[in-house]
């Protein structure tokens, strides 16, 4: 054969003896690896070549023989979560192991800790929590159905203390108002008068004093009634005899006020 016969030719004998048992070990060199991983986060195989692959992080590689690259180890497994064991929950309204209280809410400054750790207050400790509209330190039922009659006790919403009334917007208040007009006069004998008016709620009284602050004059005070205070000296002060606002309907009422040189009409509006 002309072309066997050329390749004897070129070729020394122990060239082809090692080219024909490479053919030969060709299947079993790229063969399984010899031994291979376990677990681990998967990563990228190693690429075929001439070294054995490197495994993914997490795992180990599968060592493989030189002619292919590793396989990347298998994934690793998914994180546990953790057991659940039946606890506590605050704001429930049941006290439970490790609770102080639950008044069935989480809401800090009534009379349970936000966390429900430990109690805040009560109804007749004196405190006025959150959850209550009145409490005198005297242990009383409700503390949130109580309101402060005026003067600091606690009574049924609806009602005051004794000598005060209920003003709109205001709760109980004292029903006798007295309060201080303060008059002055300079020495031009200008006048002025504070307050300038008074308004006096449905139910309220008022009773005022007069303060002559005058160095020079003295003044006079006279009332929508009839009476009032004449030559009040300057620096003195005179109490009214009686009150403002008494009647049960609404009605407007004053205090003139002069001297021989200036005078001021102080205005009562009883509501
Ligand atoms: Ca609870
Ligand atoms: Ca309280």
């Amino acid at each position: 054969m002309r072309s066997s016969g050329l390749l004897s030719a070129s070729l020394p004998r122990q060239s082809l003896l090692f080219i024909a048992a490479l053919l030969a070990c060709a299947p079993a060199c790229s063969d399984a690896p010899t031994s291979s991983g376990t677990g681990g986060a998967g990563g990228a195989g190693g690429s075929g070549g001439s070294g054995p692959g490197t495994g993914g992080m997490g795992g180990v590689g599968s060592t493989a023989s030189a002619s292919t690259g590793g396989t990347g180890g298998a994934g690793g497994g998914a994180t546990g979560t953790g057991g659940g064991v039946p606890g506590n929950v605050c704001g429930n309204g049941s006290v439970e192991v490790p609770e102080a209280c639950d008044d069935g809410n989480t809401a800090a400054g009534d009379y349970c800790a936000a966390d429900c750790l430990s109690v805040t207050g009560a109804c007749g400790d004196g405190v006025l929590q959150s959850n209550e509209t009145c409490d005198d330190g005297v242990l009383q039922s409700g503390c949130d159905a109580l309101v402060n009659g005026g003067d600091g006790k606690c009574v049924p919403a609806g009602t005051c203390s004794p000598g005060h009334v209920n003003v709109p917007g205001k709760g109980c208040q004292p029903e006798l108002v007295t309060e201080h007009v303060h008059i002055m006069v300079d020495n031009t004998c200008k006048m002025t008068v504070m307050p300038v008016e008074f308004t006096v709620a449905a139910g309220q009284k008022l009773k005022l004093s007069y303060h002559n602050h005058s160095a020079d004059y003295p003044v006079d005070v006279w009332m929508m009634y009839g009476g009032g205070y004449t030559d009040l000296a300057p620096g003195a002060t005179w109490d009214e005899k009686y009150e403002h606002c008494f009647g049960p309907i609404a009605s407007e009422g004053y205090a003139d006020i002069s001297t021989a040189c200036s005078k001021f009409r102080l205005e009562i509006h009883c509501l």
